[in-house]
Parts: C-alpha cells; structure tokens; sequence
C-alpha cells in the first residue's frame, strides 16, 4: 500500500465527518443545521477533492518526470453519470464516508441521490469510453480523455400519454464539484474563410485565412482509478466566442447584435447531438467534431513542444491518439495540417508521424451510421483540410493502383471521396487509412468488418484490423451498483476482486451449494424488492418482486427489436385474455430506453409499448400474471438499480446488427440470465458462461444473409401464423388506443410489409426462447446456478482486460504508478 492508501485506510469515520463539516462550513459558508443534502453532497465532494487533487498532482508529476508515451482517447461522448459514489469508493472511503455521514444522523445514499448524472454520451459508445477512462486510470496507464464540455448532456425523457418528450439536460445548473476550468490551457479554433497558395524561392506553400475563431476553453474532471493512487482527467472543451462582444455596437445601442456572435459561438458546445447511430449531417455537428479535436490536438502539440521542442519525430513515440469511432476523424486532417503548412515538414514526413499516431475503434457496422462528410460543406468549413484529404486520397489511390492496377472499381470502392452526385467525404475510410490500427468491439463484428466492410483493406494490410473485445468496469457495475452482492462475494474472495475479476472464479464450485445459491437468490429477491419501490415511484404501477424481472435496457433502435419484445408480450396477453388459467411465470417485463428525437419509428415503438403496458397493467382478468412498465428518462444512474434486480437480460437484437453491446455484460455480471441473439459479445457471453447457462436463440448472420438474399417476405409469415397476424391487427385497430383507433398502425404495418430487421423471421425462435425461460425459472436450484456461473465468469468483460490489451496490441503503452511526492 502507498503512503496514501495507508492514510486513507486509517481514517476514522469521527475525522472524516470533521473534515466533512470544515468544508461545509469553510468551503460552502454553511453550518450544520442550516445545510440541506445539496449542501452536504457538495461538503462530500469537496472533502474528496482534496485526495482527489493530491493524487492528481502525484499522477501528472510522475507522468511528465517519466516523459512517458501517453494515450490521448478522443471521444465526442463520455456517458460519466454520477460521481461521488463511484469516487468514495475508488478512494476506498465509501464505508467511513457512510459511518460520517451517520454520525452527523445524515444517510449517505441520500447525499448520493442529490448529484445529477453527467450525460455526455448517447449511448454504448459513451458509455464505453466512461468504463474506458475509468480502467486507464486503475492501470496506471498515462492517459487523457478528450471531449466536449456539454452545457446540455442527453435529454430527459418524459412521457405525456405514453409519448416520448424530450426536456433540455441541466447537468450542471448548479455548477458541478468535480471540475476545474483551466483557462491557462485554452486554444483558439479556426473555421470558414479560404486558402492562399503562395509562391517564393521555396517553392509553393498553403495558407488558409480563417474567417471565423472560436476559444476553446478546458474543463477538467479528475478520473480517479481504484485504489485513489492514479488519478488521470478528462479534458472537456468549452467554446467561446474569440473575443467578448463588441462595445462599439453595443454603445451604438445594437445590444442583440453585439450579442450575435457570442451566442453563435457559444452554440458549438450547447447541446450533444441526441442522435445514436444515423448521420447527422448538419453543419453544427461537423464543427463541433472539428472544434474539440483541433483544439486537443493543439492542446497535444503545445504539451509535446514544451518538452521536446520540435523534434516532431519524436511525436509518434510519445503519442496516441485513439479515434472513438469515426467523430474525430477530421484529427487526422489537422495533424497533417499542422505538421505540414505550420510546422513545415515534408508531406511524406508529416504522413508517418500522422499514421503512426493515429488508431480507430469501429462501432458499427450499420450503413446509415457510418459518418460521410459533403465535399462542399467540408470545402466552407475546412477548406484546408479538405485539400489535404484530397492529397491523402490521392496518394492512397496511388497505393491501390500498385495493388490491383487500372482497376478503376476498386478505385471507386477504396476511395476515401465517394464520387456522384453530390461527392462525399467517407470518415471510415480516411480513419482506416490514417491509423496505424484498427479494431472492432467483439470478435464476430470483427470479423464482419474484415469479410464486409473493409476486405481489400486486409489486403494491403493484413496486421491493420485487431479485435477488442469491449468490457466495462467492475467498480460501478458490480461493487457500486449492487453492494449486497459484492458483500457476499467479499466473505468468499479477496477485498481486491473488483481489480482482478477472475478471482470470482474460485467461487464456482459454490454455484451448485444450496446454502450459497439462497444467499445469492436472497440478495436478487433484495434487489428486486428496492426495484419494486423504484418502479412504483416513477409509474405509479405495482409489481410483485416474486415475478420473473425480465429486463431490456438500451437506446430505442429496431435493430435492438425492442417491438420484438412487445410483440410476444401482445402474444402472451392474448393467450391470457383466451385461457386466464394459463400457466405462466409471473413476469414483470421491463423497459428503459430513450429515442432520437428525430427518430419516428423508435418514437412509436416507445408509444406502443406505453399503451400495451396501460391495458395490461389494469387488466384485472389477467390476475397480474404479467405486468409492463417502461420506466421514463433511461440513464446510467436508472441502469445501477435495474441491473442487480434483473432475472432476465433481453439482448434480442438481430445478427449482425450490434457490434458488441455491453448492457449484456453488466447485466450477466449481477446474474442475469441472457435472453439473446447469436450477435455481437452474446456470443462471447455463451463461451465464457457456457451454453447452458444462458437462451440463444434466432438465425445466425449468414442465416440472415441468406434469407435476404432468398427473398424475404414477412408477409407470408404475417398470413401463415394466426397469433402473430391477431397481435399486429389488434395493435393496428382501436384496442389499444379506444381514443384514436390506428394510432399504432405504423408498426404493424411496417413489419408487414419491410420488416427491415426481421422480427417476423425470428418470432417463432423468440418465443420458444421465452419459453425456455420460464420453464428453467421454475427449476430453482438450476437457475440459481446458472446466475452464479454468469456472475463469477465475466473476468474477459472487465474493462481492464480490454484496456490492457489496447494498451499492449495498439498503444504500445506502459502503466506508471504515480510516485509518492
Ligand atoms: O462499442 C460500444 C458500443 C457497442 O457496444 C454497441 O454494440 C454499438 O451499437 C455502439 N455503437 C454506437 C455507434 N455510434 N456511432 N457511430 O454507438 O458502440
């Protein structure tokens, strides 16, 4: 243990409820009698800070005293959720936090209820790079995560009769405890204007004159690692407008003009795009994908020169920069940039030190969501950078030509511009070519990308495209969220699991004793039992806790096939409304999920679910054999007390649609049985857990390609299966929505006639699945083993096995435990 760790370890819960009070009172200006719980949380958070800070200072004087090679993890989206839970415990303070708190006749989880989640991110991919960041930090890996300082994170969600409302994010409205602004950092970000072409004795060089600036100011939140000895940050860039306002329109009585560009400029880090997986392309977006990656990569460049001049073939050896899908890719575009028109080095130069220093992790695969840039939006915003993806497409061409010669196909097909109508600028392939690596997210999205999307790319480099399996951290997801379990597995394992997750394997031989298996099912009948409460508070509906918890948890999206879900829920109930005696397990199916607000089909799929839950759930006929509640404003602090209360894990999407998913491995992690497709990390689940201790069911890719090749008529399964043709019509008429009859034909009419995703096709296998489900449920003992097995098997989903095998295979990166100072 550190010097540190030893402090923290012998802290006595007295001591700490005084460090806790000083700050109350001289950090805050309050007392004890007069604080509320915001107050006491912010008391909480400023204590902590000061660990927090002193290990960051420890951490940022051994990473520049080491001059180490540095991961820079450029991500438009960090879905943080909240703080202070997850930083007392990294600390190690969590228990003599709560013993302070209780002395003070304060309950912590109460405090902890007080801070608003920090939604920077959509979804998994966010998500991803908050488990990332926070592993990083564990490893004692040198690391930066860059992003966007968002004034306004993802929406909350509401529902007005059963509809989807978004309400802005006010994450900070009253200012956030883990920040700091760095206004000694800032960059100024260039956009708009034209370039010069200008000739002397030297040749020809390029000047771009920018007609439009933007400061980027940073905001840094402290990543504390596990074990408080790390702490790394995440610099978040605010823009500003280049200077205030203008006085002199201002004086001449032009208040809203001399506003103008302020407002303007300030626009750029407003609001996260709500949207998960389709294109957006709107300007706003693009500038707000180019404004935080230039000004990390000036922010990178600036730290690199300070220390080594500009010895810029040093560069690559000391950096990485690692793409978080395609949104930064314009990076790459302006390291050229830089290195070429600012720092005068040769093309070729300039090329290897960028290719180098870049790589790119794939997310999808889907074709609407692989970004495109229009040529001539790119030519007004970036005109330079536009130029200088030209000439990296030119000489790439070139390569290709070398490869598979005149072929004017390939040519086509390989181009990083996309020729037509209307040319584009094609993000993936500039950001396969731009990196020294590149990789998928689990082992058959891997795949796909090498036999779909990129195979002549394998071909001219085979040691390009790795798989990474993705993870997420243990901390939050096992420890923090779900405390009874991690009680019972601290009497079986040692205190330091939630680092080394396989030590969960020594308690699988416990999967078959009865005594544990209670005590496991105990602490789930718990976790349901708060989820009864939580369910009751925000839909007024009453649920039993003695039901089967069947849980699906994810963005709204059809290749997620939530109405796949709803669609066997109608069947059920139908079933029900013929034969009340029918035997079932009680089931409590539950859904949280939010939809782009753009997003029409997603919108009515959440609608429809919301209408089906209000007749179920009041349907006394039914003798409450099956309830439905979609649980509003979906997010990672919602997620904490839905994972542990989990029975069933629905990962239902269909094959070949989700790259990896990392819901399924949270949810496996509290002993969730995985209801899901033989898709993305599903299948990685089913070898780690094995076969028998979870339901895969449906078509597998190649079953769907060629079935799609065959000729896919969902109409034909419509006529031929007389309950999924009474579930659609019943969904399509009046019963469901008396008010307003057709109100829910969208859905039915789209499976009917596209079904783009196939829930037709793969209905009869889903509901078998379901079946299997409930007959298994009923075998106790089996289940309660299965959920064990699944709980103490997932060492390959921690987000430290991914970020190590980055860090060996992509980063070349070496942990460097902060010193003592
Ligand atoms: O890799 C993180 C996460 C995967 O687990 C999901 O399967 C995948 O859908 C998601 N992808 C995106 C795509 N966004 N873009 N572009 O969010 O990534």
């Amino acid at each position: 243990m550190s010097q540190t760790q030893l402090a923290i370890a012998a802290m006595q819960p007295e001591e700490f409820r005084r460090k806790v009070v000083a700050h109350l009172r001289s950090t805050l200006g309050s007392f004890e009698e007069k604080a509320t719980a915001h107050t006491w949380s912010q008391a909480l958070a400023a204590t902590l800070n000061e660990y927090i800070y002193a290990g960051r200072s420890r951490t940022l004087k051994t990473q520049i005293e080491s001059q180490a090679r540095t991961v820079h993890y450029l991500s438009l989206e960090f879905l943080m959720g909240r703080l202070l839970a997850s930083n007392l415990h990294n600390l190690g303070l969590y228990q003599v936090a709560e013993q302070a708190m209780a002395l003070q006749g304060l309950e912590l989880a109460d405090l902890l209820e007080q801070e608003p989640d920090m939604a920077l991110g959509n979804g998994g991919l966010g998500r991803l790079a908050a488990c990332f960041i926070d592993s990083m930090a564990t490893l004692a890996l040198p690391a930066i995560g860059y992003g966007i300082h968002y004034e306004h994170g993802l929406f909350r969600q509401e529902f007005i009769k059963g509809r989807q409302v978004e309400r802005p994010d006010q994450w900070r409205e009253f200012g956030s405890p883990w920040e700091i602004c760095r206004p000694e950092s800032q960059q100024v970000v260039k956009l708009y204007g034209h370039v010069e072409t200008i000739h002397d004795q030297n040749g020809s060089r390029k000047v771009w004159h920018p007609s439009r600036m933007l400061r980027a100011i940073p905001w840094d939140i402290p990543i504390v690692g596990y074990g408080g000895q790390n702490v790394n940050i995440l610099r978040l860039w605010e823009s500003r407008a280049d200077h205030f306002f203008d006085w002199d329109v201002f004086n001449a009585g032009g208040y809203v003009d001399a506003y103008a560009e302020l407002v303007q400029a300030e626009t750029v880090s407003k609001v996260l795009y709500p949207n998960d997986e389709t294109d957006a392309g709107k300007e706003l977006r693009l500038i707000q994908q180019y404004f935080f990656s230039a000004a990390s990569i000036a922010d990178i460049l600036r730290r690199f020169e300070s220390a080594h001049g500009n010895d810029y073939h040093l560069f690559a050896t000391l950096n990485v920069l690692q793409l978080n899908d395609t949104h930064p890719a314009i990076a790459i575009a302006e390291l050229m940039r830089l290195l070429v028109d600012e720092k005068q080095l040769a093309w070729q130069e300039a090329w290897q030190i960028t290719q180098q220093s870049f790589a790119y992790t794939n997310h999808t695969l889907l074709p609407e969501a692989l970004e495109t840039w229009s040529v001539s939006l790119l030519q007004t915003v970036l005109p330079r950078h536009m130029e200088i993806i030209f000439e990296i497409n030119r000489r790439f061409l070139q390569q290709v030509d070398e490869r598979w010669p005149n072929d004017q196909q390939m040519q086509a097909k390989l181009s990083i511009i996309q020729e037509g109508e209307k040319k584009s600028v094609r993000m993936a392939q500039l950001s396969v070519v731009g990196s020294q690596r590149v990789n998928g997210v689990a082992k058959i999205h891997t795949q796909l990308i090498k036999t779909e999307l990129f195979p002549e790319m394998v071909q001219l480099w085979p040691e390009k495209i790795r798989n990474i399996t993705n993870g997420v951290t243990p901390r939050r997801w096992l420890k923090i969220c779900n405390p009874r379990l991690a009680e019972l597995i601290d009497q079986h394992v040692d205190a330091d699991w939630p680092r080394y997750l396989e030590k969960l394997e020594q308690l699988k031989p416990l999967a078959k004793d009865k005594d544990f298996q209670q005590k496991f099912m105990a602490v789930k009948q718990r976790n349901k039992q708060a989820l009864v409460a939580v369910i009751k508070q925000l839909t007024d509906v009453e649920v039993s806790a003695e039901a089967i918890f069947d849980v699906q948890i994810k963005r709204l999206h059809e290749y997620k096939r939530q109405h796949l879900n709803l669609l066997y829920i109608l069947v059920l109930y139908r079933r029900l409304l013929k034969n009340p005696a029918l035997d079932i397990c009680p089931r409590v199916f539950i859904f949280g999920a939010k939809a782009a607000p753009g997003y029409r089909m997603a919108k009515d799929i959440i609608l429809a679910i919301n209408r089906v839950a209000k007749v179920i759930n009041n349907d006394v006929s039914i003798g409450g054999k099956i309830k439905l509640v979609f649980l509003p404003n979906y997010r990672v602090s919602l997620a904490e007390k839905l994972i542990p209360a989990a029975d069933v894990s629905q990962q239902i999407s269909l094959a070949g649609k989700e790259a990896s998913g990392t819901g399924n491995m949270k949810l496996a992690m509290n002993g969730a049985i995985t209801l899901g497709t033989h898709d993305g990390a599903n299948i990685e689940i089913a070898e780690a857990v094995g076969e028998q201790n979870l339901v895969l069911f449906g078509m597998k890719v190649d079953e769907v390609k060629a079935l799609q090749h065959s000729g896919y008529a969902p109409q034909h399964i419509y006529q031929n299966n007389e309950e999924i043709k009474a579930a659609l019509d019943w969904l399509s008429g009046d019963f469901f929505t008396p008010e307003q009859p057709g109100l829910l034909a969208s859905i039915s009419k789209n499976l009917i006639n596209e079904d783009p995703f196939m829930v037709l096709a793969d209905f009869a296998a889903y509901q078998q699945a379901q079946q299997r489900i409930d007959s298994f449920y009923r075998q106790k003992s089996a289940w309660a083993e299965a959920a064990i097995l699944n709980a103490v098997s997932m060492a390959r989903f921690n987000s430290d096995r991914s970020i190590m095998e980055y860090a060996n295979d992509i980063w070349q990166l070496k942990p460097i435990p902060a010193a003592e100072c």
